[in-house]
């Protein structure tokens, strides 16, 4: 045996950069399923079945197409990836081990102690899914007085030259942003998704994901996301043929039991390798070339793509292991032990938690604007806020989850991500769901029992942290008007959030 690839669960392509050069006759896989990647957080017991499941065929598929390949299912034996290394380095001699590089900070880590560990050269090399290499997002980065995303997004088009009319923008614009925040009506048609039944393989690790980690968070029930490329492929041809034409419009739309709307459900393949960002895109341009999508659908999409989700990449590995740490609010309360069951009475986040356990999704605006948003008023720690948004999601890998949770939503960052925090009171939950129609709570009181609490405790948090955010620029009229506001209302909405906060049982006196 010449070289070891070894492959990461989240690393399912053929295209991996790590097969690039293997000889099916000297060289071998190695794919392993091991504890500590399925228990270092608790991860969704559909993302587990997920993992698993696609693992598992991808192996399959490998071997079917002729390349030598271990495939170690999970066993007592198998605790770390390291010991799956250690089994098999005693068995064969080799020359090297490949790996492209792992997807979090914390693997790549690993991988780089193993030379010393197994006394054999380690050759990480680049991952070549993404459109911006960590090294190309570096230079873009350096001695820049901002990061804003706008600029980043602007420099992919041009340097890919997508959706462009010459050095301009097709259509004139960069950004069709505000023409996408349409509210959907309750009785609109939705298309749904595609759906793909379970298989023997997939049913087998729902099996033994039920014997060994039912006490994780998340239902196991109705399993339907695609587990191959080709299924994966056929959900991109849905996805362009029945939702993109509306993606844009209803991109931050949200509505009672309608978990997917006009939104793709592709993270999860782009995430583990079953699709490539690059084909996500081409079949995007492609309907719109065909005149089957407008521009404000496409564009919508080409941003979250070639924008956000190179944008969050370039930003993880600039800044990590720092970024992790970062607290610029200096917020200390623990996350509400309902995150985890769903049992409260305010019916948005009662929705959108249910969803996430149902479904190990929830889709962008869910996660923004109702979740995150909530732990960002009541002051919850990042640390907590990101472990279970890693947890829930089936989406979720470090390198996206960190820079979404602590930029974008707790801007725990200080501003790099975003240029202020995502704070919004009840009103625009109301503006863009059907939710509000079914809570207990109204959501035009400000205070008192019946007020929604989304609107005290964003007063209340716009009042807390008035000595970091009133410099912002952007936040100006907020405080303008807050300024405006009489001492007595002030101390009610001061007095009720205390209370909410009090009663959820999280503050951190420490
Ligand atoms: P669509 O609405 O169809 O969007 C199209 C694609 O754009 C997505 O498939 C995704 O690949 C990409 N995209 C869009 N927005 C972002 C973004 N902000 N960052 C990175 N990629 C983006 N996305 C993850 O993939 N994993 C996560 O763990 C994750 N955690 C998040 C946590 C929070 C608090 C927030 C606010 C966002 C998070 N996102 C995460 C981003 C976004 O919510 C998901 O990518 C999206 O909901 C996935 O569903 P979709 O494929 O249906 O997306
Ligand atoms: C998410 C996940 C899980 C649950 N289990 C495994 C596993 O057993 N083996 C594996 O190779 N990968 C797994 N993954 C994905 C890894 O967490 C991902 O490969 C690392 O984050 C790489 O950096
Ligand atoms: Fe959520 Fe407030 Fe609307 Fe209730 S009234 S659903 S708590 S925003």
């Amino acid at each position: 045996m010449r070289h070891l690839v070894l492959l990461f669960g989240d690393q399912l392509n053929e295209k991996i950069s790590s097969l690039d050069g293997f000889d099916k006759k000297q060289d071998h896989i190695l794919m392993a399923e091991v504890w500590e990647e399925a228990t270092h957080i608790k991860h969704h017991q559909k993302k587990l079945v997920f993992t698993f499941s696609a693992m598992r065929h991808f192996a399959q598929d490998l071997t079917r197409r002729g390349y030598q390949l271990t495939y170690l299912q999970l066993d007592d034996e198998y605790i770390s990836f390291e010991s799956a290394l250690d089994k098999f380095t005693a068995k064969h001699k080799l020359k090297k081990i490949i790996v492209t590089s792992p997807s979090e900070f914390r693997v790549l880590e690993k991988t780089q102690s193993w030379t010393k560990r197994f006394n054999l050269p380690i050759e990480i090399r680049e991952d070549g899914r993404f459109l911006c290499s960590k090294s190309q997002f570096q230079s873009w980065a350096y001695n820049r007085k901002t990061l804003v995303m706008e600029y980043f997004y602007r420099e992919m088009r041009k340097s890919y030259a997508i959706l462009m009319d010459g050095n301009k923008p097709l259509g004139g614009k960069w950004n069709y942003d505000k023409e996408n925040r349409k509210p959907l009506k309750s009785d609109e048609h939705v298309p749904g998704i595609a759906l793909f039944p379970p298989d023997e393989i997939t049913k087998q690790v729902m099996e033994l994901v039920t014997l060994k980690f039912s006490n994780h968070f998340g239902s196991i029930k109705n399993f339907h996301y695609a587990v191959t490329r080709a299924d994966a492929l056929k959900a991109l041809d849905w996805f362009v043929k029945h939702q993109l034409a509306s993606f844009g419009d209803y991109q931050d739309a949200i509505l009672e039991n309608k978990p997917w709307l006009f939104h793709s459900i592709l993270s999860l393949y782009l995430n583990i390798g079953l699709l490539l960002p690059v084909e996500c895109l081409e079949a995007a341009i492609d309907a719109f070339k065909q005149g089957r999508v407008p521009l404000n659908a496409v564009e919508g999409y080409v941003r979250q793509i070639l924008g956000w989700r190179e944008y969050v990449n370039g930003i993880y590995w600039l800044k990590m292991p720092d970024y992790k740490k970062q607290n610029f609010l200096q917020a200390k309360n623990r996350l509400p032990d309902f995150y985890w069951h769903g049992s409260t009475p305010l019916n948005c986040l009662k929705q959108c938690i249910s969803d996430t356990y149902e479904n190990a999704y929830a889709h962008h605006i869910q996660r923004l604007m109702v979740l995150g948003n909530f732990c960002l008023l009541i002051g919850v720690n990042p640390g907590e806020v990101n472990t279970w948004y890693w947890i829930v999601y089936a989406d979720a890998y470090e390198w996206v989850e960190l820079p979404n949770v602590s930029g974008m939503v707790l801007f725990a960052d200080g501003g790099m991500l975003g240029s202020k925090p995502y704070a919004a009171s009840g009103s625009y939950i109301n503006k863009m769901s059907n939710y509000c129609k079914n809570c207990c709570y109204d959501v035009k009181q400000k205070t008192g029992d019946k007020a929604c609490p989304y609107n005290y405790l964003y007063w209340h948090f716009i009042n807390k942290n008035r000595e970091i955010l009133s410099h912002n620029q952007r936040m100006r009229m907020t405080y303008n008007t807050l300024n405006k506001m009489s001492t007595d209302k002030l101390t009610e909405i001061t007095k009720n959030a205390n209370e909410f906060i009090n009663n959820l049982g999280i503050n951190n006196h420490e």
